[in-house]
């Protein structure tokens, strides 16, 4: 085995945002520039010389190129033994149930998740570590720094590993397993739910489904787990082979981007009972009743109240936690249920602590992202597979289990509004002038409405007690509503601001009004209270959801 030690010099724009490295793929087409990041990993990942290392990506173009350079690099390093998807192919919660089963050292996952693929799109690259969760900041903030000062890299010199097919091949010692990649995913999901239940909706002729894979990586795990192992309906799995481009589309479960499939579940009485979406690497999902959408700070809360009657959840939730941003309808659901309830930082990474200590059960973001102590990544599958065994349990349509939690636990009324790439520069002096006018906003009254409270949140981990700042400013009212402004830390292209806004409703009347109609007085205060149209010159967000 020949090693290659190739001269290399640092890229100063290697820091990893909320989720991994994301960039243009023509930002990674420079020479090194994956390499360089790579190594980066490999100097501060201490555990992975000697031994596993879990690969595989969403699918996207670059995914098998990177595979080969990175399989030959770990080569490189004395990396014992590698496990890699099938074609490349690996969702984010399946690259950490197989780092959990097989006691890897860490994994590598290649996407950028919900942002558009193809040569003109984007492409991204994470580490994940041993508990099989995203590694936390103060290991992605070592990777910068070692970034900025690498000079040298080393890569074995070999053709490459043919990945089209499940074989066990080598490059010098190390152990290449190319794997099926949903196999052990399955198993796990089986494990959880009551798979024989679910059947029995479909077998029933009664209950129909549509999941849009949005041709990303989850469509071979659908393939397998719905229409195989459950029998579900013909057209149960839209979109269901991976592309390299995602079909051109943007694989990210919402209502704007999941069209398709929102005209089905929206196309009268023989539209299907349930729909689901998930996105490029399979973390997220989006859940649809017929006619009827379920907003993901819902669905953690439903999930929350429900878990018990679930087989892989009967001794209930131990704790639930939500991102900042994700609206109080969880909390609501600790309250009655007396559990503790986390607030945390955007990313998934700060529930690992959470779930490692056992503090938490289930744990969700408003991005469309749920997940349990199953994993240490949100699963679009899995919240897919809770809602239809939530369904074969309780009898009831999507649209009828949302209405009696709300009329159980009060209604939150809950928007996200997304202005995409404004000037760096024009984001950052918003949020400061927020975070400086902040203190004076408290005790003001708006709309009869009084402020009681607006900071910068900040958290301290109640298990390693690391402090981290700066994830957000929160203004909350004394009627429990509140909005949430801060910068996106996964796009490409300039800033992303996003503007959170939610209200709490118990009044029945009152939870049948339109989204943006019962919202429209707290936008109007968020848009003034920053200054939206002069600074941003707009003429509304890009993206509602
Ligand atoms: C967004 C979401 C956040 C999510 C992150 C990764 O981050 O808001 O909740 O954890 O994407 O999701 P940001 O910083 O752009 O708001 V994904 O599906 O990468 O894997
Ligand atoms: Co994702």
């Amino acid at each position: 085995m020949k090693i290659l030690n190739k001269k290399t010099s640092p890229y100063r724009n290697q820091r990893p945002g909320t989720s991994g490295l994301r960039k243009k793929v023509k930002v990674f087409q420079q020479e090194h520039y994956l390499e360089n990041f790579v190594q980066s990993i490999f100097a501060n990942a201490k555990g992975l010389k000697g031994h596993l290392l879990i690969l595989g990506g969403d699918g996207r173009y670059y995914n098998t190129h990177a595979i080969q350079i990175i399989l030959k690099m770990s080569a490189a390093l004395g990396v014992k033994r590698v496990i890699v998807g099938e074609d490349g192919l690996l969702s984010t919660p399946a690259i950490s149930c197989l780092i959990r089963k097989h006691h890897a050292a860490g994994g590598i996952i290649l996407s950028a998740s919900h942002n558009p693929g193809g040569p003109e799109g984007d492409f991204g690259i994470k580490f994940n570590i041993a508990n099989g969760g995203p590694a936390p900041t103060g290991f992605t903030d070592a990777v910068y720094e070692t970034s900025k000062t690498l000079y040298e890299y080393q890569i074995v010199d070999c053709d490459n590993v043919p990945l089209d097919k499940q074989q066990t091949c080598y490059i010098g010692d190390m152990q290449i397993d190319v794997i099926d990649p949903v196999g052990d995913y399955a198993q796990l999901m089986e494990h959880l739910f009551d798979f024989e239940k679910i059947k029995s909706l479909f077998t029933s002729g009664l209950f129909t489904m549509c999941f849009d894979a949005m041709h990303a990586v989850t469509g071979p795990y659908a393939i397998e787990i719905f229409n195989k192992r459950l029998s579900a309906n013909v057209g149960a799995v839209i979109n269901g082979i991976p592309r390299e481009d995602f079909g051109g589309g943007h694989p990210d479960p919402n209502l704007t981007h999941a069209r398709e499939l929102v005209e089905r579940l929206n196309s009268g009485p023989g539209a299907p009972g349930f729909g689901a979406a998930s996105d490029g690497d399979g973390d997220r999902n989006m859940i649809l009743g017929r006619n009827f959408y379920v907003n993901a700070s819902d669905s953690l809360a439903i999930m929350a109240a429900n878990a018990h009657l679930l087989p892989g959840y009967r001794q209930g939730n131990c704790g639930i936690a939500r991102s900042l941003p994700t609206s109080r309808a969880v909390d609501k659901v600790a309250d009655s249920l007396g559990i503790d309830c986390y607030e945390t930082p955007t990313g998934w990474k700060y529930f690992g602590n959470l779930l490692d200590d056992s503090r938490i059960t289930l744990c969700g973001e408003e991005s469309f992202g749920s997940g349990s102590d199953h994993i240490r990544e949100k699963d679009g599958i899995w919240a897919v597979l809770f809602w239809l065994n939530l369904i074969a349990v309780k009898q009831q349509s999507v649209e009828e289990i949302t209405r009696l939690h709300w009329k159980r636990f009060g209604r939150h009324y809950y928007t996200r509004h997304d202005y995409n790439a404004i000037e760096n520069n024009v984001a950052e002096a918003l949020m400061q002038d927020l975070r400086d006018s902040g203190p004076s906003l408290t005790g003001q009254t708006y709309s009869k409405n009084k402020v009681l409270l607006c900071d910068d949140f900040c958290y301290r981990d109640p298990v390693d007690n690391n402090l981290s700042k700066n994830h957000g400013i929160r203004i909350l009212f004394e009627d429990e509503s509140r909005i949430v402004f801060r910068l996106s830390g996964t796009g490409t292209e300039g800033a992303t601001l996003r503007i959170y806004i939610e209200r709490f409703v118990t009044d029945l009347s009152l939870h049948d009004m339109p989204t943006q109609t019962a919202l429209a007085e707290l936008i109007g205060i968020a848009n003034s209270v920053a200054d939206i149209k002069n600074r941003l010159n707009r003429d509304g967000p890009d993206v509602i959801t």
